[in-house]
């Protein structure tokens, strides 16, 4: 029984992601979707009832884009657990739905909030001898941005846009899954938002009613089991705008219908630093709002 009270090493959730491959076969299948600058394998894992995978609508989930937002990487690994070790919830979520995961696309990055810096957000790209970190949610080719001699801790675009191996593994993957990509949720922290898109500018995706009404229901679902209220809305508007990042890619280069960036709560002395005392409880509740994604796209579609 995997042990969702403690936050894994990245070891701990490749050897996860890998006994799950192997204990379930016929539910389960275990991509490397490409390497990080250091080297270590990305993980995709599709799951899915059915032999053809996507022949059912497909979500597509991932976390650990920024490094430090732990929280996220465990709610998503959560949430895969309950779908494939958890028959209660399988039957309800996979017989009309295929889901795709990627719940450390940044590994590096993650690997060093780790050992060497609770906080770091970006991946572990050598830029100069000053400048260390591409901030992957900047470098998604859909309306990138080029920004001169920046090199903060947020929001450095990296040289031109997909110039990383880990936003290139993302892209090529999320692409895969065009013919039925109906709705990507990226996961990060933290806001307790729910963001829908663009994200680029204050301009609306033209479901955004649809959108938003989704968002609700997520919303609703995690205030009514544990009084954490989200609120939902546009990017732009109730966050900031920001080019380059995954959820605007999904939609206009991906042919997703739906996508969202999840702000899971806040929590520690930052923030980003969620208290592991406190992880147990939020895995739960986030598995709640992606189940209600789950039942709302099987009866979408
Ligand atoms: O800034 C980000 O990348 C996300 N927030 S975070 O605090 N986790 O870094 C928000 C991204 C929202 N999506 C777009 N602006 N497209
Ligand atoms: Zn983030």
């Amino acid at each position: 029984e995997p042990n969702f009270r403690l936050y894994w090493s990245y070891n701990e959730i490749e050897n996860f992601l890998q006994r799950l491959a192997n204990e379930y076969p016929d539910l389960v299948k275990k991509d490397v979707i490409g390497q990080s600058i250091e080297h270590r394998n990305i993980h995709g894992v599709r799951v899915s009832r059915n032999a053809e995978f996507g022949k059912n609508p497909i979500i597509f989930i991932d976390a650990g884009t920024h490094a430090r937002e732990w929280a996220g990487i465990h709610s998503a690994l959560y949430f895969l657990h309950q779908l494939v070790e958890n028959s209660t919830v399988t039957n309800e979520l996979l017989d009309k739905v295929d889901y795709v995961f990627v719940p450390v696309v940044n590994p590096d990055g993650y690997a060093y909030s780790f050992t060497e810096d609770r906080l770091w957000r970006k991946n572990r790209r050598y830029v100069n001898y000053t400048c260390q970190g591409i901030d992957l949610n900047r470098n998604y080719a859909y309306m990138w941005r080029y920004r001169e001699n920046s090199c903060a801790g947020t929001g450095y675009p990296g040289a031109y846009a997909l110039s990383e191996p880990e936003t290139q593994a993302m892209a090529a993957y999320m692409q895969s899954f065009k013919y039925n990509f109906k709705l990507y949720l990226s996961t990060h922290t933290y806001g307790s938002l729910v963001l829908w898109p663009f994200g680029f500018e204050f301009i609306y995706v033209k479901n955004h009613k649809e959108h938003h009404l989704m968002g609700e229901k997520f919303r609703d679902a995690i205030y009514e089991a544990t009084g954490t209220l989200y609120r939902v809305g546009n990017s732009a508007d109730i966050l900031y705008t920001a080019n380059g990042a995954s959820d605007d890619f999904a939609l206009a280069y991906a042919n997703a219908n739906f996508a969202y960036t999840l702000e899971l709560p806040g929590g520690g002395s930052a923030g980003f630093d969620y208290p592991q005392s406190m992880i147990y409880d939020l895995v739960r509740e986030t598995f709640i709002g992606y189940r209600q994604f789950g039942l709302h796209i099987k009866e979408r579609f």
